[in-house]
């Protein structure tokens, strides 16, 4: 049954040719770093399940939740396009492009270089690379086809040895509060790790942001940027979110 699906979605890969006629090609993409200077930094994730807590949010179409996202105050918007594990795909960031006005991280695990090219079609403004999946010399080169379509970058790192991943051509440095294997969440773990960081890279802290007191806690540590899913995800308002 599985390889029945795999082999079905590989032949319903769209060939890179047809991929670059794509008129999202030609869009101007948006800023997230310049969206999180001049808003809220919160980046708020559109994600209907994931593997640490299962179903989330099941019964919600993207725009109504994006769009409330962006009414109050969202610097961008992350949706998740991942399927096997998240329940998400490419189309949930194409359905939302034109109706919002600020940046979209497509967030998946980015091994290949076509999932950029990929990224790009469906109107991503930025990609996220996540170290723990990639060899630096692999982020260095992803980087670079990244800014060459335009697009900006999200490393993500959790461990100090994953510093060694950081180059200075990358955009934004996330923080993964959640520790991948244990989906424990520690964030005075994350803030030990950016203070490693050179003091000029914007900074992501993401994952496991509950309450106001995580937020202002990792706010006055000098975080730029809040990555938040569930939070959102499980009110049925998440715009009342943005409200405490
Ligand atoms: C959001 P939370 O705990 O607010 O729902 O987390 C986001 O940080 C999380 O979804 C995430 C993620 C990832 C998902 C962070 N890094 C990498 C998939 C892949």
């Amino acid at each position: 049954e599985r390889k029945k699906e795999e082999v079905a979605s590989a032949q319903s890969k769209i060939p890179l040719d047809h991929l670059k006629d794509n008129a999202f090609f030609r869009r101007e993409t948006i800023s997230l770093k310049e969206s999180i200077k001049n808003k809220s930094g919160i980046i708020a994730e559109f994600k209907r399940q994931s593997p640490s807590k299962g179903i989330i949010n099941n019964n919600v179409e993207p725009i109504d939740i994006v769009s409330a996202y962006e009414k109050f105050g969202a610097s961008g918007i992350s949706i998740l396009t991942d399927h096997d594990f998240f329940g998400g795909n490419l189309n949930d960031v194409l359905s939302v492009r034109n109706d919002i006005n600020i940046p979209i991280l497509r967030k998946d695990f980015m091994i290949d270089e076509y999932q950029f090219y990929e990224a790009k079609s469906i109107g991503a403004d930025v990609v996220l690379l996540i170290a723990s999946c990639l060899s630096p010399a692999q982020v260095q080169e992803f980087t670079d086809l990244a800014h060459e379509l335009k697009m900006e970058v999200l490393l993500e790192i959790h461990t100090e040895n994953e510093l060694k991943h950081f180059n200075s051509k990358i955009d934004l440095v996330g923080i993964n509060n959640r520790n991948l294997k244990d989906f424990k969440v520690n964030l005075q773990h994350s803030v030990q790790l950016k203070n490693q960081l050179p003091k000029e890279v914007l900074s992501v802290a993401e994952s496991g942001i509950y309450n106001l007191e995580d937020f202002k806690f990792l706010k006055e540590k000098g975080f730029d940027s809040f990555l938040m899913g569930e939070y959102f995800m499980k009110n049925t308002n998440p715009a009342k979110a943005f409200e405490e």
